[in-house]
């Protein structure tokens, strides 16, 4: 599957729903084509940096020029139009969580565990050390202008930037008012039924504030001062924590300066502990902040579970967070057909189980959790998660979907995505060392 969606180089997230290259989805893709093919797993990343924009941010969708007719495409972003942004490339203005070192820091990784010979090995920890001034970068616009404030937290501008149709956007989406907008086509409700995809409200607001973003040219100060979506993104935070802890490893490898590494070491303890304060004691999760309402949002959504991957959490802390993971909101839902974590909580008033973001269990997310639970050592919990994970993509009708109804676990979405097929391909190898 892999294969099928390989475009020489680079891997599009899904065969035709996703046509061009995805920032995260890339940095998953690579964890599962380090098991097949380190070399090839590399330059995944090679190829998705090759696109990064002058002020480090990595674009969310770098465009495959020969797939002209994608919407939104190009055109939409302007990218070209903005003096920060690569030439040669189409790219959007967006970004999404920063799993990128985490994958370069894994592919080395899974090399020396699955016995790749030392000049092979070689080689990857070169192509690895000329990437990481590129990851560096990346991590500093994430630190200099997406937490202006250096609060730890990183904000992000759109529901493009993690998970679309999430409810924890809910709210800061209805206070927007959307001026006219000019008839659009869905082409990917032409791919996927509609109710499986976000509504027209919410796409609506997806291209008012991308329209938004474009006229301010994507300059953070003027979004930071004008933007009507701002807010400090619990998830994308707490993998923020881990990226960091892995760009300290390639940093040493790459033999950095002591600034750098301990900028590096500071902005890992900073998010760190911000993460760690987003914990909610009424709702037993984190949260994110909604910084135009100046309010914490409360929503049940693994989101909330996502500071697990925080290495310094206590014994205690960790512990409760797999409570959680287990308990009658996620895992432990009554009537599930696997014991897998549920996007948003099974009894929220938002929790619809077909609805994207609302509910459908998505494997990328466990997997996340997956390596969360392990990194506190919670060795059986984590193999019970992948074991359920497993067993669900394992059936015959799953095709690696994008998503899953909890209940039927039926596949929803797009069939053959790569990242899920990525992570089961790490889930398999798992259970070999
Ligand atoms: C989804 O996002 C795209 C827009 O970027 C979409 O809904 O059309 C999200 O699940 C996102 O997290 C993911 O990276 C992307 C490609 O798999 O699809």
């Amino acid at each position: 599957m892999l294969h099928a969606n390989d475009l020489g180089g680079w891997t599009k997230p899904a065969p035709r729903l996703y046509p061009h290259q995805w920032s995260w989805d890339s940095a998953f893709i690579a964890i599962g084509l380090a098991h097949l093919d380190p070399a090839r797993a590399i330059e995944e990343l090679e190829h998705l940096f090759a696109a990064q924009w002058s002020d480090g941010r990595v674009p969310h969708i770098v465009f495959d020029p020969n797939v002209p007719d994608y919407w939104p495409g190009p055109d939409l972003w302007g990218s070209r139009d903005v003096s920060a942004a690569p030439t040669d490339v189409a790219t959007s203005g967006l970004i999404q969580p920063p799993m990128h070192a985490i994958a370069v820091w894994r592919i080395l990784a899974i090399a020396r565990a699955e016995g790749v010979e030392a000049d092979r090995r070689r080689a990857l920890v070169a192509r690895a050390c000329a990437l990481y001034p590129k990851l560096l970068a990346w991590h500093r616009y994430l630190v200099e202008r997406r937490d202006p404030e250096r609060s730890g937290l990183i904000t992000v501008y759109h529901p493009w930037e993690g998970t679309d149709n999430t409810p924890r956007w809910d709210a800061a989406l209805a206070r927007i008012d959307v001026g006219d907008i000019p008839p659009y086509p869905r082409t990917d409700v032409s791919l996927v039924d509609a109710a499986e995809r976000p509504s027209k409200a919410e796409y609506d607001r997806y291209l008012w504030l991308v329209g938004l973003l474009r006229n301010a040219k994507y300059d953070d100060e003027v979004v930071r001062r004008s933007h009507p979506f701002l807010i400090k993104d619990v998830q994308c935070s707490a993998i923020f924590v881990a990226a960091n802890d892995a760009l300290a490893q390639i940093a040493e490898l790459a033999g950095a300066p002591n600034g750098e590494r301990a900028a590096i070491a500071e902005w890992s303890r900073r998010s760190a502990e911000a993460v760690r304060g987003c914990w909610d004691r009424s709702l037993e999760l984190a949260l994110d902040f909604d910084l135009r309402a100046e309010h914490p949002i409360r929503c049940i959504t693994s989101a909330g579970l996502c500071p697990l991957l925080v290495p310094s959490l206590t014994r205690d802390e960790a512990r409760g967070f797999s409570d959680r993971i287990f308990g009658p909101d996620f895992a432990g839902a009554e009537g599930l057909a696997f014991p897998v974590v549920l996007s948003t909580g099974a009894r929220s008033p938002e929790f619809r189980p077909r609805a994207y973001w609302r509910g459908p269990t998505w494997p990328v997310i466990n997997w996340l959790l997956w390596c969360g639970l392990r990194a506190h050592g919670l060795e059986s919990e984590a193999a019970r998660l992948r074991e359920a994970n497993l067993a669900l993509l394992a059936r015959p009708r799953s095709r690696f979907s994008e998503y899953f109804e909890p209940f039927t676990a039926e596949p929803l979405g797009s069939p053959d995505q790569s990242w899920t097929a990525a992570v089961a391909l790490d889930w398999i190898a798992a259970g070999n060392h």
